[in-house]
C-alpha cells in the first residue's frame, strides 16, 4: 500500500463520509477521514480472522471485564498495521500536523487504572498472538471523570469522548438481548422459574482489535443499554414531556458511567445491575455463536474460555448454571461442572475492603433466581467439603470472591508474590481445599504501544540496533545488552532519553506553563492516588529534600523534578487531602529562589493513558513505593523499566520481578517485606517511634501541620497528619527514613550521567519478560488450554 492510496482514502472518506471538501476541513473532519481510512485496511484480516476462527471449530477466549482501559486508537491502529510514514505523509500533504490530528482523538478512558488497561493490553497480545477471542463490557457513555484543580483541589468533571462520533466502532442494532432484572422465582411443576419484573435492553457496538502487523484480529465488543419502549407517546401527548422519555433514560443509566471506585465497593445497586447486564448479554451471545457451530452443550468447555477480569463478572457462574439449567435443561449438577470448566477467575487485590461483597437482600430483590443458585452452589460445596471454613454466603452477604473461585476451575494471581499471598491470606481456606487451582500470571504490557508508539525515539534505535523482530518477541531486547559497552550505542540512548524529556519539558511549558530543565532528573509518580501507592510518602520527602537544600544551599545537590499525575476516587477524602497537599508544597517549593534551581514539583491534571504516553519515555526515575504487600502486580513498573527508567521501589507486587531480572544493582531498594509490615503493625506506636527516630519525617510533618504550605490553615491536612502520627496502617513513617536513604542513592548515581544510562539501558535490555505477549501465552497454556490459529512472529522473515 502506498502513502497515495491512503491518501485519496482519505479524502474520499473527507467528501462521502463527512461531508467536507479539504479547504473546509477541521482537524476533526481530517482525523476522523483518516481514521476510517485505516480502519478499511482493518476490515479484510478482521473478517479472514473471524473466518478462520469459525473454520478451525476451536476453542475461543472471552475475556469479561468491566474495564477496558483503551485510550486513543488512531496511532495504536497505524503502528500495528506499519503506516506510520504514510499516514504522516497524508496528513502534512493535507495541511495538517501529524501529532496534531492524532491528538484530535478523545481518550476513551473506560476503566479507573491497572486492571482497565491490562485488559486492553490484552486484547493487544491476543490479536498479536492469533488467540482467537472477544473482549465483552460496557459501553460507558461517561468514561472515567476529568480532574481539574481549583486551589490544588481536585474537581471533577464528566468525561464526554461520545460527543464526537467514536470512530472505530461498528454498532450491531441486530444483536440485541433483553436482560431482565428483579421479580420472582414460581414453582412450575417442580421446576423453579424466574418471573422478573423488568428488562432493558443490550445492544452490541464492535471495536476491531488489530495485531502486529495486521495478521490477527479480534473484537471488542461493548453493550449499551437501551429501553425495551424507549418513547412513551401517551405521556407525549398529555404534555408529559419529560415523563415521555423518562422509560429512555433509566435503561439508559445502566451504561451511562464508569464507577470512579478503584477502592471499595460502593455497595450500590446500579453497580450491580452494571455487573450484570454486561455479564449476561455476553453470555447470552457466547451460547448463541456456540450453538450455531455444535449441538451439545456438555462440551461448552472445549469451545469456550471465560476470563472473569476480578470479580465484577462474578455473576456469571451462576447465570451460566442458569442458562444450561433453567433454560437449556441440563440437570444442575452437571450445569456447574460445565460451568466451572469455562470459567477463569484473576484477582487483582488482597485488600478486605476492596474484595465485592452484595448483601443478600439486594441481591434477593435484583437477581432473585440468581441468589438460589448462588446458595445451592454453596450448599454442594459445603456437602463436598464438610469441615471447610469458606462460604459464598456468610452474615447476610454474597461474598463474590468466595463465589468466583469456587465457580472458576483456574484462579490467578498477577504476579509471583501476589498470588503467593492469594494463596496464604484471602483464599488460604479454599487454597487448601483445591490446591492446583490457584496459579500465577504475571501481568505484563504491550510494547507496541508502550515503546513502538509512545516512544519512537527508542523505538528507532533499538530497530537499527537488532532489527525488527524483537516488537513481536520482546525477550529479543536482550540482544541490546552487549551494546551498553560500546560508546556509539549509548550516546546514542541518551540521545533518545534527552530528545524524550525534551519534548516533556516543552509540553509542560505549552500546557502547564511550567518551565523545567531537561538536564534535571525527571522522578516519576504516575498512579491512582491511594494511601497504599503513598504519594504523601513522596511528598513528605520532598519536603524534607527542600528543608535539607535550604540548610545548605552550595551542598552537592542533584537537580530533580518530582512529577505526580493521577485522580483520586472522588469519595476518598483522604486521598484528595493528599492530592491538594502535593499541589499545595509544589506551589510553595518552586516559589523558592533558593531551590529553584534543584528542586520542583509539577502536577498535571488529567493524568490518563495518552498523558502516560507522554510521561513514561521522559522519565528518569520510576517510583513504585506502595506499601509491602498491597501493590497485586503494577504494570507502570514495567512500562518505565522498559523505557529505561530504573525503579525506586518496595519488594512489592512485580517490583519484585522487575528487580530479579534487571538486576539489584539496577534498581534502588528499600523498605520492609510484606512480612515485617505485617509486624511492625503489631507493634504499639510505631508511627511516633519512627517519627521520633526521623528528625527530617518530624520537621516535614510539623511544617504541614503547623500551615507553612497552607497559608497558616492548620486545619487543611489534619486528617493526613493525625493518620500518619497515630494511625499510619501504610507504615510510611516506618519506611520513610529508608527511602530517604534511597533517594539520596539515587542522586549520586545520577550524577555519573554515564553509569545512570547504562542503568537505564539494561532495565530496557532486560525487561523483555514482561511483555503481555509472554502473559497471554501462559493464560493460554495453564488457563484457557487453547492453542493460536497463527504461527509465532517471530518465525517470519524479518522485515
Ligand atoms: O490491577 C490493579 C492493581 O492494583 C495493580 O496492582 C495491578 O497491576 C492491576 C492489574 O492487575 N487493580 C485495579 O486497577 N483495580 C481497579 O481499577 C478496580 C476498579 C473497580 C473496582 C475495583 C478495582
Amino acid at each position: 500500500m502506498t502513502h497515495a492510496d491512503l491518501r485519496s482514502d482519505t479524502l474520499r472518506h473527507l467528501e462521502f463520509s463527512l461531508g467536507k471538501d479539504l479547504p473546509h476541513a477541521h482537524v476533526y473532519d481530517v482525523r476522523m477521514a483518516l481514521s476510517l481510512a485505516v480502519r478499511d485496511r482493518i476490515i479484510t484480516p478482521w473478517f479472514a480472522s473471524t473466518r478462520a476462527a469459525y473454520a478451525a471449530r476451536g476453542k475461543r477466549v472471552y475475556y469479561l471485564s468491566m474495564e477496558f482501559l483503551i485510550g486513543r486508537l488512531l496511532e495504536d491502529a497505524i503502528v500495528n498495521l506499519g503506516l506510520m510514514d504514510e499516514a504522516r505523509a497524508v496528513c502534512e500533504s493535507c495541511g495538517f500536523d501529524f501529532a496534531t490530528v492524532l491528538a484530535n482523538e478523545p481518550d476513551a478512558a473506560l476503566g479507573n487504572g491497572g486492571l482497565g488497561r491490562l485488559a486492553a493490553c490484552f486484547l493487544d497480545s491476543m490479536s498479536t498472538l492469533g488467540c482467537p477471542g472477544h473482549g465483552y463490557g460496557i459501553r460507558y457513555e461517561h468514561g472515567l471523570f476529568q480532574q481539574r484543580f481549583e486551589d490544588g483541589v481536585q474537581i471533577e468533571e464528566p468525561e464526554e469522548w461520545l460527543r464526537q462520533k467514536h470512530a472505530w466502532e461498528f454498532e450491531r442494532p441486530e444483536v440485541m438481548y433483553g436482560i431482565a432484572f428483579g421479580g420472582h422465582v414460581r414453582d412450575h411443576d417442580g421446576r423453579r422459574v424466574w418471573e422478573p419484573d423488568e428488562q432493558v435492553l443490550a445492544k452490541a457496538h464492535d471495536t476491531p482489535v488489530i495485531g502486529w502487523r495486521g495478521r490477527w484480529a479480534n473484537t471488542l465488543r461493548l453493550w449499551g443499554a437501551e429501553a425495551v419502549h424507549g418513547f412513551d407517546l401517551a405521556a407525549f401527548n398529555r404534555g408529559d414531556y419529560m415523563g415521555a422519555t423518562a422509560p429512555e433514560a433509566l435503561a439508559r443509566t445502566i451504561s451511562r458511567v464508569l464507577y470512579p471506585d478503584d477502592t471499595s465497593d460502593a455497595g450500590k445497586e446500579l453497580r450491580l445491575r452494571q455487573e450484570y447486564f454486561f455479564t449476561a448479554a455476553s453470555l447470552r451471545d457466547i451460547l448463541r455463536r456456540f450453538c450455531g457451530e455444535h449441538e451439545d452443550l456438555a462440551a461448552l468447555p472445549r469451545h469456550v474460555a471465560i476470563q472473569l477480569n476480578d470479580t465484577h463478572p462474578a455473576i456469571a457462574g451462576p447465570e451460566l448454571i442458569r442458562l444450561l439449567h433453567d433454560e437449556h435443561g441440563m440437570d444442575f449438577d452437571t450445569a456447574e461442572d460445565t460451568a466451572r470448566g469455562c470459567l477463569g477467575y484473576t484477582n487483582h487485590t488482597l485488600m478486605p475492603e476492596a474484595l465485592e461483597r452484595w448483601p443478600e437482600w439486594l441481591m434477593d430483590r435484583v437477581l432473585p433466581r440468581h441468589l438460589e443458585i448462588i446458595g445451592r452452589i454453596d450448599e454442594g460445596h459445603a456437602r463436598a467439603h464438610p469441615h471447610r471454613n469458606a462460604h459464598i454466603l456468610s452474615d447476610g452477604n454474597v461474598n463474590m470472591g468466595e463465589l468466583s473461585f469456587i465457580m472458576a476451575h483456574k484462579v490467578n494471581g498477577v504476579s509471583a508474590l501476589h498470588t503467593d499471598l492469594v494463596k496464604d491470606t484471602v483464599f488460604a481456606e479454599l487454597h487448601r481445599l483445591h490446591p492446583d487451582r490457584i496459579v500465577n500470571q504475571t501481568n505484563g504490557v504491550t510494547p507496541r504501544r508502550w515503546i513502538v508508539a509512545a516512544n519512537p525515539a527508542l523505538r528507532k534505535l533499538v530497530g537499527d540496533t537488532i532489527g525488527p523482530r524483537w516488537v513481536s518477541d520482546l525477550e529479543r531486547l536482550s540482544e541490546l545488552e552487549p551494546h551498553v559497552d560500546d560508546a556509539g550505542f549509548m550516546d546514542a540512548y541518551a540521545a533518545a532519553k534527552r530528545t524524550n524529556k525534551e519534548a516533556l519539558a516543552r509540553w509542560l511549558r505549552e500546557t502547564q506553563g511550567v518551565t523545567v530543565n531537561p538536564a534535571a532528573m525527571f522522578d516519576i509518580q504516575i498512579k491512582r492516588i491511594h494511601e497504599y501507592k503513598r504519594q504523601h510518602m513522596n511528598i513528605l520527602e520532598t519536603i524534607a529534600l527542600w528543608n535539607a537544600i535550604r540548610e545548605d544551599p552550595n551542598g552537592e545537590w542533584t537537580p530533580r523534578v518530582k512529577i505526580f499525575g493521577g485522580k483520586a476516587a472522588p469519595g476518598y477524602v483522604l486521598a484528595k487531602e493528599i492530592i491538594h497537599l502535593i499541589n499545595d508544597v509544589g506551589r510553595v517549593i518552586n516559589a523558592d529562589p533558593v531551590t529553584r534551581d534543584w528542586l520542583q514539583v509539577v502536577y498535571p491534571p488529567n493524568y490518563n493513558v495518552t498523558m502516560a504516553e507522554r510521561l513514561i519515555p521522559a522519565a528518569d526515575l520510576s517510583e513504585q513505593i506502595s506499601t509491602a504487600g498491597k501493590e497485586a502486580s503494577g504494570t507502570g513498573n514495567m512500562k518505565f523499566a522498559m523505557n529505561g527508567a530504573p525503579t525506586i521501589g518496595t519488594l512489592d507486587g512485580a517490583n519484585v520481578e522487575i528487580r530479579e531480572r534487571v538486576g539489584a544493582e539496577n534498581f534502588f531498594l528499600f523498605g520492609m517485606t510484606a512480612p515485617e509490615v505485617v509486624a511492625r503493625r503489631t507493634v504499639e506506636g510505631h508511627a511516633a517511634q519512627a517519627i521520633d527516630a526521623s528528625p527530617r519525617l518530624a520537621q516535614a510533618l510539623e511544617q504541614v501541620a503547623s500551615g507553612v504550605f497552607s497559608d497558616g490553615d492548620t486545619d487543611r491536612y489534619r486528617g493526613v497528619v493525625d493518620n500518619l502520627r497515630h494511625h499510619d496502617f501504610f507504615v510510611v513513617c516506618s519506611d520513610f527514613d529508608g527511602y530517604w536513604d534511597a533517594q539520596r542513592r539515587v542522586d549520586a548515581a545520577f550524577r555519573d550521567p554515564a553509569g545512570w544510562m547504562r542503568m537505564a539501558a539494561l532495565n530496557t535490555a532486560r525487561s523483555g519478560w514482561f511483555s503481555s505477549d509472554r502473559t497471554i501465552r501462559g493464560y493460554m497454556a495453564e488457563v484457557w488450554d487453547i492453542a493460536p490459529l497463527i504461527a509465532p512472529a517471530s518465525d517470519l522473515a524479518a522485515e
